[in-house]
């Protein structure tokens, strides 16, 4: 295995009461394929597994139940002591697949109640197809299900030449495709493969209420949980971080650094035209990582565009411009496959990106994109995964998310700074200047958002209409490269922009 990837970074699925032959999976994500095939209690199981090494823990099989899992635990000696022979090492055969089906044992689906992972799985038993999402839905699970057949796949577009499949309760329907789903984050979908009833449960749901605590109590219990969530992502090999020089990501850095003798890599990425190169540079500095700085030409990051959307399978234009410089890096990153940390969704629950101090107005932003993260992908590991690389986040941690979410307002905006309880939770680990500089999203430090401006500005789009403009493209985008399955190298972008219809944009 690559670097201690995972067992699997992805996977297609098909369960059916009728052998039948699968079309070969499309995935944008690279990696090896593995097929397994087998019959389970009665039911046809057929897998592809994407990986770099090792599928072998991504899959456990038993006459009567198996469990297939892309991604990774990361409360795996907690979900171990729920089970018998607690205490004996883990061998071999102890992959995250194993540990579900154990736990599916003991409380059905259930279990996934109580994972804190970066995982999507597959549960087939008793004559019952169950698809479960960790609590952030940071890998994407898409299924396509009719009277005989449940098709389940972590990218949307390997499922694009299914026949049709029916409405599902509780699952979105992926527009332009149908019959296909994706289940929502935090849910299990368990449905019955003869039939096809469909049951959702809701397996996570981000805290309403707030918490009180003293700044200091507040700062440690932030600090422990971060902690505690880099190290669940780092392993044995030396971790890749993603830094901007902002406290999200030299936070990230610093406490995979933290170690004595821990070796830590960094890496910043910037346009000839904008980058935050100096700030990145003094963190790394002063924390001894080994750091590298990418310049990606302007006209390749905007380039990158149809890779970015065939990647998060995301039709939401912001969100895409937040990707595209990630998207960029990921790409330009050489070598095997490397484990790759970042600071992405830290602004989410700690209202970072809502630069107002009222705390009425941060709270509400910030419930605000809790409840509307569900779909956008943003965290989907494909968007490294194209470049062989598995990329996690620690803000979004199940334990870590939980609390930042559920901190009073007035802890994240206080004594004049943004996010004051990170900053106060990392201020010994890093320089004053890092914990006190507010800083640009990674679309603006990069010259990301303005680079795609000018592509549709350039092509004679008036201003006041870019925004619009950019949601049609990345829509047009989404139907070649997911709908209609075409490898983002082979798209026209600059046809697709010339085919925006002028007369709707009219000034
Ligand atoms: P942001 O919150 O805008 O800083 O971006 C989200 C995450 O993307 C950060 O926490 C970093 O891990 C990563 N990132 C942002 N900007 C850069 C950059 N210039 N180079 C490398 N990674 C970056
Ligand atoms: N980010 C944010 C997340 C972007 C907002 N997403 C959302 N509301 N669902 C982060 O890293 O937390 C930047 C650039 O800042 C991306
Ligand atoms: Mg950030």
């Amino acid at each position: 295995m690559a670097d201690n990837l995972p067992c699997a970074t992805g996977f297609s699925v098909a369960v059916r009461t009728e052998p039948e032959r699968s079309p070969r999976p499309s995935f944008a994500s690279a990696g090896s394929r593995t097929e397994v095939a087998q019959t389970v209690a009665g039911l046809r199981l057929r897998a592809t597994l994407l990986h770099t090494g090792a599928p072998e823990g991504a899959c456990a099989w038993r006459p009567e139940k198996a469990a297939v899992v892309a991604g990774e635990l990361y409360n795996r000696c907690e979900l171990r002591s729920l089970l018998p022979g607690v205490g004996e090492p883990a061998g071999d055969g102890d992959g995250d697949a194993q540990l579900v089906l154990a736990l599916f044992d003991i409380y059905d689906l259930h279990a996934f109640r109580l994972l804190n992972g970066r995982f999507a799985a597959v549960v087939v038993a008793g004559g019952r197809a169950v698809l479960a999402t960790d609590h952030a839905g940071s890998v994407p699970l898409y299924t396509c299900a009719a009277p005989g057949r449940v098709l389940a796949a972590t990218e949307a577009k390997t499922l694009r030449t299914a026949a049709p499949g029916r409405r599902l309760t509780g699952a979105r329907a992926v527009p332009g495709m149908r019959g296909v789903h994706q289940v929502p984050a935090g849910t299990v979908l368990d449905i019955g493969v003869g039939a096809t009833g469909c049951a959702p449960h809701t397996t996570w749901a981000p805290p309403h209420s707030r918490r009180i605590l003293p700044e200091d109590r507040a700062a440690e219990a932030v600090r422990a949980a971060l902690e505690s969530a880099v190290d669940a992502r780092t392993g044995p090999g030396t971790p890749l971080v993603l830094i901007s020089g902002g406290i999200d990501s030299s936070g990230v850095a610093a406490l995979a650094a933290r170690g004595p003798g821990a070796t830590t890599d960094t890496v910043s990425m910037g346009t000839e035209e904008r980058n935050e190169f100096p700030q990145a540079r003094a963190v790394a500095g002063h924390l001894g990582t080994n750091h590298t700085e990418v310049v990606v030409p302007a006209s390749e990051l905007v380039a990158r565009l149809p890779h970015t959307v065939w990647a998060a399978e995301c039709r939401d234009p912001d969100i895409i411009e937040y990707l595209l410089p990630l998207t960029a890096l990921y790409l330009r990153l050489e070598g095997p496959g490397r484990r790759v940390l970042t600071g992405y969704g830290a602004d989410i629950p700690l209202g970072g990106m809502h630069r107002e101090g009222r705390l009425p107005a941060l709270d509400t932003a910030l419930a605000h994109d809790m409840a509307t993260f569900d779909g956008l992908n943003e965290m989907t590991p494909v968007l490294s995964g194209i470049g062989g690389h598995w990329s996690t986040h620690p803000f979004w941690d199940r334990e870590v998310l939980e609390l930042l979410t559920s901190l009073e307002a007035g802890l994240k905006s206080r004594h004049g700074r943004d996010k004051w309880v990170l900053r106060a939770a990392m201020r010994d680990l890093l320089p004053h200047e890092t914990v006190t500089r507010p800083k640009l999203g990674v679309h603006e430090g990069s010259g990301t958002t303005s680079s795609f401006t000018r592509l549709l500005t350039d092509a004679g789009l008036p201003p006041p209409h870019v925004h619009r403009a950019k949601r049609l493209v990345v829509g047009e985008l989404f139907q070649q490269v997911v709908v209609d399955g075409l490898h983002p190298d082979e798209v026209d972008l600059p046809a697709v922009v010339h085919r925006l219809d002028r007369r709707e944009f009219v000034p």
